[in-house]
């Protein structure tokens, strides 16, 4: 049974889910990309003002992210993405009394978002990166391993699987025996199936329905489909419509087993949330 996981100085109580705000200081991310940008500088003021919005409608965690992973989208190098991330990570952790986590695969930044205050790293790239292991093991914070089938710019030309939720619960057997050798602690890693990320619609829709596969791994589940392009192909809804198809998702991730809901609309995710955990505890 999974409990509670700390992070940095604040523990996340896994007993009931939580939800994890999207911050994206991007330039380019697909649905709010360049929210926080003016002439092309980054507004740390307004990003700061987002997380507190979302803080205060039910986020306990906020993740903060500086590279677009959406499909085709160009690598950033470290410098920026340092510059994008360590204002944020600071300025939240002065300012906001939250879970900080930050959606990173460069071992850099790992270690300066550490250091500022972060209580969470999310890799989408499940620490593959060159010195992501060996940074991880030294930071005393819980991991979050995603699968990606390939990289960005190049993970939705034709993916394939036999099996897609057998053969990442595979990866995620391995990528877990790799980190405890390389000294992290299976106490300390959540595991994410990262939709989207190699998936076609068909490959998306079998591992949600069968996500709890993947709970026999018995790690933290994190999802995120929110405002995916996964609803577009169901519902045929653009970016900013795709709410209602989201909240559907995040209620059958959390009744097969996910404990964390990735999202961009915390407010309207809370009441499903808070609903579909009073049901599955059959108590409030
Ligand atoms: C995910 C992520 C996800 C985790 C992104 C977007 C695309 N991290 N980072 N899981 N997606 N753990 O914001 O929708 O699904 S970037």
């Amino acid at each position: 049974m999974i409990h509670t996981i700390r992070c940095g100085s604040r523990i996340l109580d896994l007993s009931r889910p939580h939800i994890m705000g999207v911050l994206n200081v991007t330039s380019d991310s697909f649905s709010d990309g360049g929210n926080f940008y003016q002439q092309q500088q980054l507004n740390i003021d307004h990003a700061l003002r987002h997380a507190e919005t979302m803080l205060r409608e039910g986020a306990s965690i906020i993740d903060v992210g500086g590279e677009s992973t959406r499909p085709g989208a160009a690598p950033v190098n470290c410098q920026q993405e340092l510059e994008r991330v360590l204002p944020m990570v600071t300025a939240i952790n002065q300012r906001l009394d939250v879970i900080i986590s930050v959606d990173t695969s460069t071992p850099e930044v790992m270690q300066a978002a550490a250091d500022a205050g972060a209580g969470m790293i999310n890799d989408v790239r499940s620490l593959a990166r060159v010195g992501a292991l060996h940074v991880a093991a030294e930071l005393d914070l819980p991991i979050c391993l995603m699968h990606m089938l390939g990289e960005p710019k190049t993970m939705q030309d034709n993916p394939q699987y036999d099996d897609v939720t057998t053969e990442i619960g595979d990866f995620f057997r391995k990528r877990i025996a790799v980190c405890e050798t390389g000294g992290i602690e299976r106490s300390r890693l959540l595991i994410d199936p990262g939709f989207g990320f190699g998936k076609t619609l068909q490959h998306n829709l079998q591992l949600l329905n069968r996500l709890s596969q993947l709970a026999q791994l018995d790690l933290p589940i994190l999802v995120g489909m929110s405002r995916k392009s996964m609803i577009d192909k169901v519902l045929k809804k653009s970016v900013h419509d795709r709410l209602y198809g989201g909240l559907a998702l995040a209620v059958m991730a959390l009744e097969r087993g996910a404990h964390i809901v990735r999202v961009h609309d915390v407010s309207p995710t809370r009441e499903v949330v808070h609903m579909a955990a009073a049901v599955l505890a059959e108590n409030v």
